[in-house]
């Protein structure tokens, strides 16, 4: 049966982590796959997750089975989170929550579940987007087209063109949306743009599909927010992903949760129930250890004020790294104006650079970045950051 099987593509960005790990040079940097590493170049331990960590140890707490759907205390938590506490439509019983296998496994449920709801319907993702956007959705049976997003020349977003093309779309499309700091280009909507979409999306009857990956790693935990809360105020039903991975530095624990906002408690308990057939049969209930962190973290008010702090670390060690290499690039005498790399939000920049210069950072000086010339700021450190803006620019100098 496999005499036939092909060899699969690697992931254009996951892929990166092996050809670097195959790397000898002592001085390679992996600019290429978006996780925050610290100072030393290590992906951290936040403290908040350590002390809730040695508590549970020390509770020593039995294994059973999760309720489907994931326990109450992570899923209140996940929804204060995105709403926020004074939400009305948490208090008015209409927003569903899920915990999930991280945002991927979020947008795989939330995925299966439109595609049982809306079989014809066509997914919209932004042009670019996160390289696993379309295999997502196309593997759960949908059509999946893009609408302009990134305009190179001004290094922001052809807004225009983007509301112009939401605009054509068949009512019950589903439009996928990073909520806050877009990946891979770090260019986000405005607050006021951000409105219009919630309009185009009501005068047209689409679905909107929110994907908050990042939330906290732009502005803080509440600003981050302001797509979440835009689309709550409108009276719209609509699908939030989120996730921990980076917010908790949980990457492998795969913690996130899908939320659903409905008309009201009667539809929630309708659509819970859906929505907990497709868990069910996809992987029957979500594992223990890595929600069971969060949520004790996220409802101790002491653990929480902790996190909110390195989370805060997290968000001012990469603007240092921004501001840095901009700076670094100019001692460098780079004579192109990079200051848009300051300008950019979340973990990634859209620096820019071509195939071919992404390819002899990787070949000259072992750094290795995405070939569309994405970079991951949160890997630069006060070690490598002097010889990534050297390297930068004899690249941009050639
Ligand atoms: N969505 C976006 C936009 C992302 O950048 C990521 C990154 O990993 C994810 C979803 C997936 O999150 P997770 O790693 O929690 O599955
Ligand atoms: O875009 C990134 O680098 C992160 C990590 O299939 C990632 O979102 C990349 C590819 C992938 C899963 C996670």
């Amino acid at each position: 049966i496999f005499a036939a099987v092909e060899m699969a593509p690697r992931d254009p960005i996951l892929g990166l982590n092996e050809s670097f790990a195959a790397d000898a040079r002592s001085e390679k940097v992996n600019l290429g796959v978006g996780v925050y590493y610290d100072d030393n170049g290590k992906i951290p331990l936040l403290a908040a997750v350590r002390t809730a960590e040695k508590a549970r140890l020390e509770a020593a707490p039995a294994r059973g089975y999760q309720p489907i759907e994931g326990p109450a205390a992570y899923n209140g938590a996940v929804q204060n989170l995105l709403f926020g506490t004074d939400s009305a439509l948490l208090a008015d019983g209409k927003v569903v929550t899920a915990q999930a296998l991280g945002g991927t496994g979020a947008l795989k449920i939330g995925a299966d579940y439109i595609r049982r709801l809306l079989p014809g319907a066509t997914v919209y993702i932004s042009d670019p987007s996160w390289e696993n956007h379309r295999a997502l959705f196309e593997a759960a049976g949908f059509p999946v087209e893009n609408y302009p997003y990134y305009e190179a020349g001004t290094r922001g977003v052809n807004f225009a063109g983007m509301k112009a093309r939401l605009d054509t779309l068949q009512p019950g499309s589903v439009v996928v949306l990073h909520a806050c700091c877009h990946n891979p280009t770090g260019a986000d909507l405005s607050d006021a743009q951000w409105n219009e979409v919630v309009e185009v999306c009501r005068a047209r009857g689409l679905v909107p599909f929110l994907d908050m990956a990042y939330q906290g790693f732009a502005d803080g935990i509440e600003p981050d927010a302001v797509a979440v809360r835009a689309f709550s105020a409108s009276g719209l039903q609509f699908f939030i992903s989120s996730s921990f991975s980076k917010s908790f530095s949980l990457y492998g624990e795969r913690v996130g949760a899908l939320s659903i906002v409905t008309a009201g408690k009667d539809e929630s308990a309708r659509v819970l129930s859906q929505l907990k057939r497709v868990i069910r049969t996809n992987y029957s209930n979500p594992p223990t250890h890595g929600g069971a962190i969060v949520a004790a973290v996220l409802n101790s008010a002491e653990l929480r004020q902790m996190w909110e702090d390195e989370l805060g670390g997290m968000r001012d060690r990469i603007r240092a790294m921004r501001t840095g290499l901009v700076e670094q690039l100019k001692a460098e005498g780079v004579a192109q104006d990079f200051s848009f790399v300051v300008k950019q939000r979340g973990m990634f920049s859209y620096t820019g650079l071509s195939a071919a210069q992404v390819e002899s950072l990787k070949s000259d000086f072992g750094i290795y970045a995405v070939s569309t010339g994405r970079i991951c700021l949160a890997a630069l450190n006060s070690k490598n950051i002097g010889y990534v803006a050297k390297a930068i620019a004899q690249v941009v100098k050639a």
